[in-house]
């Protein structure tokens, strides 16, 4: 039986994992940081939180003595280091935080790797934050990298450690380049949430307008279940790589909200430009209202992976369509609003 460690449990893709390496036979690590009030809604979510091969384990990303003892105690065989300052939007506000958690939390492990048990597979959360202002479309891990917020600019240190770590001391080091990836389980910050949770309040009369920023913003959105599968796949090649997991398909945020809307049957007529634009229902009710409060710095202005390379050498595919996810994702928030579920 493997064992592994899956740092950021609490997180989205930290519970689909561990849902899936769970069902694998893997005793599962998933760390967690101390706060005052710790949710585990997720995985509870998943009817996974009293799985009796899943231990929750506290751990801070920035305590490298935190990381060596949790790879002692664990004897993990696999980590996949998955926590993160993982919101774009706050790097700008918090650059050095973002640094010291989502860069310097990932050195930490590898020191701790390197010191305890350099056999151990590691798994780094990369992202196409990196790419920022694209230098290529579609993107692909030959792109050049021109990351555009400090949190793109944290991850393409953890990227390029990771890599150092698999060249100078031959650790099995992975870098998984994920574009967006969304869920039910996505938080609320993050635009395609905030969107179907909105959705859903607008359907059910507890919202009247949604606030949104740049509307054309493109982004390549997947299903992060199919995603976490990606993962477990990279570490269970022969050799450690670098690998883009994505849809190929890139689509707007105001085409997102139009399926969001269409979703419970709502039509939305798009008027004015930028700051501006408002989305009008039939009765011309504003629905969607433009918040410059919501831009950027520094914007992303288009993404789009090709996955290739992950489909010719680990068998990956993306099933699920955006317009599918965008449905389950605004069924469930109607389910959650209907039974008072805040989270
Ligand atoms: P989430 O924001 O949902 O989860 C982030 C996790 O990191 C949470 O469990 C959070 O804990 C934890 N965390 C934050 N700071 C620390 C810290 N100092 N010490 C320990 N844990 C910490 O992210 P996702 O699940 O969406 O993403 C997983 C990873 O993949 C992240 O690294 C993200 O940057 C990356 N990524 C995500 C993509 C996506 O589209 N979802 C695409 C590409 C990369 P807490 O609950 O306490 O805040
Ligand atoms: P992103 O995701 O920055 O791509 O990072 P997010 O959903 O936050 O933004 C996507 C795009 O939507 C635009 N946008 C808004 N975004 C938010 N959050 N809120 C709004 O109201 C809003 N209006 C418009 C943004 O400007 C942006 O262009 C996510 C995170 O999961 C990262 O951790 C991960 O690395 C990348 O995806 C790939």
């Amino acid at each position: 039986m493997k064992t592994s460690i899956i740092t950021g449990i609490t997180g989205q893709d930290g519970a689909y994992l561990a849902h899936l390496l769970l069902e694998k036979g893997y005793t599962v690590y998933g760390t967690f940081r101390r706060t005052s009030s710790v949710n585990f809604w997720r995985i509870e979510e998943l009817g996974i939180h009293r799985h009796p091969n899943l231990h929750l384990v506290e751990y801070d990303l920035t305590d490298l003595s935190a990381a060596i003892r949790l790879l002692e105690k664990t004897k993990a065989t696999e980590v996949y280091n998955l926590a993160a300052q993982s919101f774009v939007g706050v790097s700008f506000e918090q650059p050095v935080t973002t640094a010291s958690i989502t860069a310097v939390g990932t050195v930490n492990l590898l020191e701790a790797i390197r010191s305890v048990n350099p056999g151990i597979r590691f798994y780094q959360a990369s992202t196409s934050e990196m790419f920022g202002k694209v230098q290529a479309i579609p993107q692909d891990e030959t792109t050049p990298f021109y990351p555009r917020s400090p949190y793109g600019v944290a991850k393409l240190y953890a990227h390029w450690i990771t890599v150092n770590y698999r060249e100078a001391y031959n650790i099995f080091g992975v870098s998984g380049i994920l574009f967006n990836h969304e869920s039910p389980l996505r938080g609320k910050e993050f635009v395609t949430r905030k969107i179907t949770d909105s959705v859903a309040k607008i359907k059910l009369g507890k919202l009247d307008v949604l606030e949104l920023g740049n509307l054309n913003a493109k982004r390549d959105w997947g299903y992060a279940k199919e995603y976490v599968e990606g993962m477990w796949r990279m570490l269970q090649a022969d050799e450690p790589d670098t690998y883009v997991l994505a849809t190929n398909r890139t689509e707007t945020v105001r085409n997102f909200v139009t399926m969001a809307f269409k979703a419970v049957d709502i039509d939305i007529m798009w008027e004015g430009h930028g700051e501006r634009e408002v989305g009008f229902n039939r009765a011309g009710k504003a629905i969607v209202r433009v918040n410059p409060q919501w831009f950027r710095p520094a914007e992303v202005d288009v993404l789009i992976g090709n996955p290739q390379k992950a489909r010719t050498k680990l068998g990956w595919e993306p099933t699920t369509t955006l317009e599918q996810l965008c449905q389950m994702m605004v069924e469930a928030d109607i389910r959650r609003n209907e039974a008072g579920f805040s989270f």
